[in-house]
């Protein structure tokens, strides 16, 4: 079985967190363009805002009319500190799930080998018990299964759903619902008559191959026929960094020993970019002290790097500016590139999201 989780309006909770004072509050996370002082686009909402119809993706002079002025707070996003979060979160999935991955800043799928739901329900307790906020989780069959099923119940969700459950609820799902199917993608469909998963199957393959290509067409028609595992590769194109996370042979403060766990890690994140057409923008380097505290670091590119580029020079950098700032040994040391841009200039499903 597969377990995923998502955090639940995730910038605008970290936020939460750090100030309590907004509590009951509509916050606003926002991209600011610093071309007039409300440009730019809404980056997240919390439930309250959301209650407003503001939304992620919403021009912020928009969120302004819908919410409230003397009930709303209008925040810069602020990613050092929600992905030292998402680097927390990922600390307790890793110590309860033998296979995980993040595959956004607040998304993880994990695999279940034996009972998946006291674990997935474990997960979800833990990760609220240690950072303070919290997540929807689906149970499925598949990762597809997984994550609708995380997306139904939220806020603060459950819902577990075994392969007969699972079918059903992508079968009713709306077309536009469907993770990987993006709005171009829903639209043709709906021009065939498709509006729910169960429509696609009385369409001829045929047809969605013409219509889609071969790529997009044999994804359409592995869902029409609840082939549901084989649609992995695809939303795996949402996945916005990659990194791993390693623990130390024993806690130090010596950079060099960080550097060779790292250089032992950082070939699985450059096979991850080259196999996905992806380069990278940002570069992070983890660290959780012996009092397993989490910390991160990190520095962007001006232009996106490669796969095959050597970054010790930079993650040294990193390192020595950590140490500098904190007197504790380190315990596990973590590489993650972050702000990945597309190289293979062909358009997926999972590439309209
Ligand atoms: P989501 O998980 O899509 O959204 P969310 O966590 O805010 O809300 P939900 O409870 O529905 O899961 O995205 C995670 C974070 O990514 C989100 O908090 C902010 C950021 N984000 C953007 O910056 N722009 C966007 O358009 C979206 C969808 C998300
Ligand atoms: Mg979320």
């Amino acid at each position: 079985m597969i377990i995923h989780i998502d955090m639940d309006y995730f910038f605008a909770q970290a936020e939460e967190l750090r100030h309590p004072e907004y509590t009951g509050k509509i916050i606003v996370v926002c991209v600011y363009s610093g071309r007039t002082p409300d440009s730019g686009v809404v980056s997240t909402v919390n439930y309250e805002g959301r209650r407003y119809g503001v939304h992620s993706g919403m021009p912020i002079f928009k969120a302004r009319k819908r919410a409230p002025p003397q009930d709303s707070v209008f925040l810069p996003v602020d990613h050092e500190y929600y992905g030292e979060i998402s680097d927390r979160i990922d600390s307790v999935v890793t110590e309860y799930a033998e296979i995980s991955g993040r595959t956004s800043i607040d998304e993880w799928f994990i695999r279940a080998e034996g009972d998946a739901e006291p674990l997935a329900r474990k997960i979800k307790q833990a990760i609220r018990e240690k950072t303070g906020i919290t997540c929807s989780a689906g149970v499925a069959p598949s990762m597809l299964g997984a994550k609708m099923a995380a997306g139904m119940r939220k806020p603060d969700g459950f819902l577990f759903v075994d392969e007969a459950a699972e079918r059903k609820m992508i079968e009713d799902s709306d077309i536009e619902k469907v993770v990987g199917i993006g709005e171009k993608t829903a639209e043709a469909l709906h021009g065939l008559g498709v509006e729910t998963v169960k429509n696609l199957k009385k369409l001829d393959r045929m047809l969605l191959v013409e219509k889609f290509g071969k790529k997009s067409g044999s994804w359409l028609i592995a869902l029409a026929e609840g082939r549901y595992g084989e649609l992995l590769e695809y939303s795996e194109g949402e996945q916005s960094e990659v990194s791993r996370i390693g623990t130390l042979k024993e806690k130090t403060r010596d950079a060099s020993e960080m550097l060779e766990k790292i250089a032992e890690m950082e070939g699985d994140n450059q096979a991850w970019l080259k196999q996905h057409n992806k380069f990278f923008r940002t570069l992070a380097i983890a660290f959780v002290t012996e009092d397993m505290k989490n910390h991160s670091r990190s520095l962007s590119f001006k232009s996106p790097k490669g796969w095959t580029g050597d970054f010790r020079e930079e993650e040294m950098k990193l390192i020595r500016e950590f140490l500098a700032g904190n007197p504790l040994a380190v315990r596990r040391i973590g590489i993650r590139y972050a702000n990945l841009v597309d190289v293979s200039g062909q358009k997926t499903l999972a590439g309209e999201l």
